[in-house]
């Protein structure tokens, strides 16, 4: 049995099953990404809601994995070498689950390349630029008089949503045929622009019909709807 206590977040959150992943996290767009990973590739993991309403993520236990207070992080007790790696960024962590589990990332180089390119894009881009819609449209900045942030947000958002629906233009996903961390990366963010965000309309998301179709492929996937709901809130 792996000893975990080495390790100040396993004391706050503990774990029943230390031989398994745990994740610390929660369902928003970046949290589920890890949560469908898991899903996905049928790795054992335990999960362990990290809530915000009780600023949980400022914890030391937390900061201690994780530095930068954001959700998702994982400890992986069987890391490499066998030993235990505790990791945050959710693009990191979609990497190294695909790498550990040889699972939704193609296995030769240029094609390794090609997606990590996507997950890139993801990370700098959709994440970033639809999360500032979210907060000027949705949260405290819809109440600013200044509405050019938000316009600003919203055009580079239509951008970012033209360039996937090229790139999804005779592809099933965005690697092709092959569902991959790219994806998982990209449509909880899509998903949560037009639901939760409820930016469809403004961000003009009918134009953008292989994104839709792609979604909606994303979202019938078993896993994706389970790990949507996890860790479950309280
Ligand atoms: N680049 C990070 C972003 C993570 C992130 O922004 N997480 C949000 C939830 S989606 C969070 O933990 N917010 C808590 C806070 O800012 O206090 C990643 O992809 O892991």
């Amino acid at each position: 049995m792996p000893d975990l206590s080495a390790y100040p977040i396993t004391h706050k959150w503990p774990a029943q099953h230390p031989e398994r992943l745990q994740l610390y996290s929660l369902p928003t767009p970046n949290g589920v990404k890890v949560s469908i990973m898991l899903e996905e590739t049928g790795l054992p993991y335990e999960p362990h809601l990290v809530s915000f309403e009780r600023d949980k993520q400022f914890s030391p236990e937390f900061l201690s994995l994780n530095p930068n207070n954001k959700i998702p992080a994982i400890l992986d007790p069987n890391g490499p070498d066998g030993q235990p790696l505790a990791l945050f960024e959710s693009g990191a962590i979609l990497f190294y689950l695909a790498e550990k589990s040889g699972q939704l990332i193609p296995q030769d180089t240029p094609g390794r390349y090609e997606t990590l390119q996507w997950l890139m894009w993801q990370m700098g881009g959709v994440g970033p630029m639809f999360g500032q819609v979210g907060f000027f449209h949705k949260f405290a900045g819809k109440d600013f008089e200044d509405k050019r942030p938000r316009d600003r947000y919203i055009e580079e958002s239509k951008r970012l949503l033209g360039v996937l629906d090229r790139r999804l233009d005779g592809r099933q996903w965005i690697m092709g045929e092959a569902y991959s961390i790219a994806d998982i990366a990209t449509f909880p963010w899509v998903r949560n622009l037009i639901g939760f965000y409820e930016a469809g309309e403004l961000v003009q998301i009918e134009r953008f019909s292989n994104v839709l179709r792609a979604l909606d492929a994303f979202l019938s996937r078993p896993a994706v709807i389970r790990g949507l709901g996890i860790p479950q809130r309280d």
